[in-house]
């Protein structure tokens, strides 16, 4: 019995594909399972990440299979995106051809890694098919007001005649041609995710326990929810009439209002109203204009790096003292958070205190530490006591918030306010690989949407990508169509949706049925009965973007009827990098491992087992050559012991008791090895012990003559296995158990109990010796035994009373 890897994966691969052995069952009366994989861009082939995650969710996939759920677990590509357009701006192929060529080349990876993939339900997100009901729910989404088109900023690159994505922009430069980006006022489309802000942010309370907490901490700082004062600065009578008496002051908000007292100068955004009125009406100097046009053409990360400012020579009147305060335009105040302008308190705020120093600003200090005394050379950012702060001197920051608040609003000069960090989602790119967004640009109708009944909009094939400008925009005639309301001549909109659309409601789509595939994206009774995913496991990199969105898609498609419940995915386990030589393995480190080769030279079995074993899921996983030579040694051996079994159609039964020590010892190690397999799969992710447990009981088992042992060991232990190493356990289980150990299996609590104890022997008290009885010995029994084996220290003396504590020790108290 040679191990050949090559020879037996593929004919068990063959055997799957051929039975439909992974195809869920459509009877919506068994118990299920929901095993999601986040799916791969079709980047070419899979790397060890990728097999990392899909090892991972084909062991739980065949695990509650085992367990007799009905178990869905579905794969697609996540294929529209900029890598398929840089590839044919490349080497000239088309967009589409590379995309497909590569997921041909990617299905045959999966299949060669045995991954439990449901074929039937594959799909890809660039399939006409999966555009035409993206654009449906689109319009659907515009209907209900939660997709809007306004006017955005941009990365724009002037050589190029192109949008850029924040990935392209590097260092400020163009990825393609290092002309220096600026940022361009545009039509955009958005997704109204703010209007869930609230709803997104009290949910994660849902999720706890079933998501890890640092990704629910991410999202809610994302998320970013502020409690505040709003309140409005006004102009004094010189700035009135610089500005024209165009406008009389500026709201700010702040979550500070405790620090009012201390504020020193107003600073607002480059981008704000009232400096791009001034530029316009040539009320700044030259010098001053520039200085502002380069802090708008800056990257948000270098915004924040380097704090910069210019004064207006504006001043507006501090709310309570009355006082003048000048007003800044500073880099580090955003245009699309709060109200695009702060009061700055250079002594209670880190930035307000570096760009006050710059500048040679005030600082006036008005918070304290509760017990001493105030320093004056660096920001004292934490709450404490008020001071210099009339009548709220005394006060600790947080009575002092409330109480100021109050105050504002009794004078109604300001108001409570909430703001949150996140944005409405621009969805809108100027490229080609996309899925087109469904409108349609009429001179007398304005933006009208596109009828059902004409979707999908379809990309044309007939397309020329050079990387300058829309190759959709340029293209002779895709964009020109007829008005959808009144058939005039009109124009298509050419821009695409942003790919994390597509990614946002994948796993609803994998609910749908092979059977009415074509006539609908899901229907509800499928989404019904498979939702929520049980197990989604992916990369922390989604922590953030994908996984909201995907929670935000889940909530609107519940407003819109087409679903009843609030959140996609029950537990969220997130997958350690793999490392190689200590650094995340990458192409542009050179440093990667193929897949495809580890599979030519051990196969797939070898590599999900060295990746399940050599560490936990949530953490890195090093690349260890010689682990892998392990791993393919266990299985070799693992199969080629297999023939010590002798063929049986269900699983031994063994009189325990009437066994030496030893077998009793081996049968204990296989059944502990099944109570861990049992660990795994429900929160502690416990592979790698379990894998240890199983080569324990595999080291006890080799000592061992008895072939009922050898073949109950092995129905079990290849049913723990066979998650893991389906194709080794596969050929074993159908050769000796016509696969009928690969159900779940029974752990026999005799094989823990032990038949002999141990009890301590004490005499007046004090420990004497120790004696093995058996479990079920009679108290006289127990007793004979502990006087003849301390038979010594009783010699002359008599025993005057004989205590048994049952299981613990025998006392026996005795006198001269
Ligand atoms: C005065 C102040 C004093 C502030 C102090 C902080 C500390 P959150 O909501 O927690 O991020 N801020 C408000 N709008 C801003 C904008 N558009 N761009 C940049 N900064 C802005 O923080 C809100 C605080 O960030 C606000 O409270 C404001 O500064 C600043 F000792 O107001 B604070
Ligand atoms: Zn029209």
């Amino acid at each position: 019995m040679e191990y050949s890897s090559k020879k037996l994966e593929k004919q068990w691969q063959e055997y799957w594909a051929k039975n439909r052995s992974f195809e869920p069952s459509e009877d919506f009366t068994k118990k299920k399972k929901y095993i999601l994989s986040m799916f791969p861009f079709p980047s070419g082939r899979l790397h060890m990440g990728h097999v990392r995650n899909y090892t991972l969710s084909d062991a739980f996939a065949r695990y509650y299979r085992q367990q007799g759920f009905n178990v869905l677990h579905p794969i697609g590509f996540d294929s529209f995106g900029m890598p398929a357009e840089n590839a044919a701006i490349k080497n000239g192929s088309h967009p589409k051809t590379w995309t497909y060529s590569n997921i041909d080349y990617m299905k045959g990876e999966f299949k060669s890694l045995g991954f439990s993939f449901s074929k039937e339900r594959e799909l890809a997100t660039s399939d006409e098919l999966y555009t035409k009901f993206e654009q449906g729910f689109i319009i659907d989404m515009y209907e209900k007001g939660l997709l809007y088109r306004k006017k955005g900023f941009l990365n724009w690159c002037p050589s190029c005649n192109t949008v850029l994505a924040n990935e392209q922009v590097i260092d400020g430069t163009c990825w393609r041609c290092d002309t220096s980006v600026v940022k361009k006022d545009m039509n955009q489309y958005y997704f109204k995710i703010t209007h869930y802000g609230d709803e997104l942010l009290s949910d994660l309370s849902k999720l706890e326990g079933g998501w890890p907490k640092q990704v629910l901490t991410m999202q809610e700082n994302w998320i970013g929810k502020s409690n505040g004062l709003e309140f409005r600065f006004s102009f004094d009578e010189v700035s009135l009439g610089r500005l024209n008496s165009k406008f009389d002051g500026f709201d700010v908000f702040t979550t500070r209002p405790d620090t009012i007292y201390g504020v020193s100068y107003a600073a607002i955004a480059p981008e704000h109203e009232i400096v791009s009125y001034m530029i316009q009406n040539s009320l700044l100097d030259d010098s001053v204009r520039e200085q502002i046009e380069s802090m708008k053409n800056a990257s948000s990360i270098e915004r924040q790096k380097e704090k910069s400012g210019v004064a207006l020579n504006l001043h507006v009147v501090h709310p309570l003292t009355k006082k003048s305060v000048p007003v800044w335009v500073a880099n580090f105040v955003l245009m699309d958070y709060g109200s695009g302008a702060v009061m700055a308190v250079p002594a209670h705020d880190e930035r307000d205190f570096d760009f006050a120093q710059k500048y040679d600003l005030p600082i006036h200090a008005v918070i304290k530490p509760f017990n001493s005394e105030s320093d004056d050379t660096k920001a004292f950012t934490e709450i404490g006591e008020l001071f210099s702060s009339e009548s709220f001197n005394g006060l600790n920051s947080k009575d002092a918030q409330a109480k100021i608040i109050e105050h504002f609003e009794m004078l109604k000069i300001g108001t409570k306010k909430i703001n949150f960090k996140l944005k409405d989602w621009g969805v809108s790119r100027q490229r080609y690989w996309g899925a087109p967004i469904p409108f349609v640009h009429c001179d007398d109708c304005g933006l009208v949407m596109e009828k059902k009944e004409n979707l999908p909009i379809a990309l044309p094939e007939d397309i020329v990508i050079t990387g300058e400008g829309n190759p959709l925009d340029k293209h002779p005639t895709w964009k020109h169509c007829k008005c959808p309301t009144c058939a005039k001549d009109a124009l298509r909109e050419t821009d695409t949706m942003d790919t994390f659309v597509e990614s946002s409601w994948y796993f609803l789509r994998f609910c749908a049925s092979p059977k009415n595939w074509e006539d609908e994206a899901f229907s509800r009774e499928q989404i019904e009965y498979w939702m929520s995913v049980d197990h989604y496991i992916g990369g922390i990199e989604h922590a953030i973007l994908h996984l909201l969105y995907a929670r935000f898609f889940t909530k609107v498609f519940r407003d819109l009827g087409y679903i009843s419940f609030d959140e996609p995915f029950d537990r969220l386990l997130t997958q350690g990098m793999v490392l190689k030589d200590g650094a995340k393995m990458s192409k542009s480190k050179g440093n990667t491992v193929d897949p495809d080769a580890i599979i030519e030279k051990y196969g797939a079995d070898t590599a999900r087992l060295f990746i399940l074993f050599a560490a936990p899921p949530t953490q890195e996983l090093e690349w260890n050559d010689s682990a892998v030579e392990g791993a393919y040694r266990f299985i070799k051996r693992f199969y080629e012991r297999s023939s010590n079994i002798t063929k049986t159609e269900s699983i031994p039964s063994i009189d325990h008791a009437s066994l030496s020590k030893e077998e009793q010892f081996a049968r204990k190690k296989v059944y502990e090895a099944l109570v861990r397999a049992q660990d795994v799969y429900n929160e502690k992710y416990t592979f790698n012990t379990m894998i240890a447990g199983v080569m324990e009981a595999m080291n006890a088992l080799n000592a061992q003559s008895n072939s009922a042992i050898w073949s109950e060991g092995y129905w079990i232990l290849a049913s723990i296995m066979e998650p893991v190493i389906p194709h080794v356990c596969s050929e074993i289980s159908s050769r000796y158990f016509s696969l009928k150990n690969l159900t779940s299996q029974r752990v026999l609590e005799e094989v823990f109990v032990e038949n002999v104890i141990t009890l301590g022997v004490s005499i007046n008290g004090k420990a004497r010796t120790e004696i093995e009885v058996a479990v079920d010995a009679s108290s006289e029994d127990v007793i004979k035994i502990a006087k003849e084996s301390a038979a010594k220290w009783l010699e002359g003396k008599t025993i005057v009373k004989e205590i048994v504590v049952p299981k613990k020790l025998v006392n026996l108290v005795i006198k001269d």
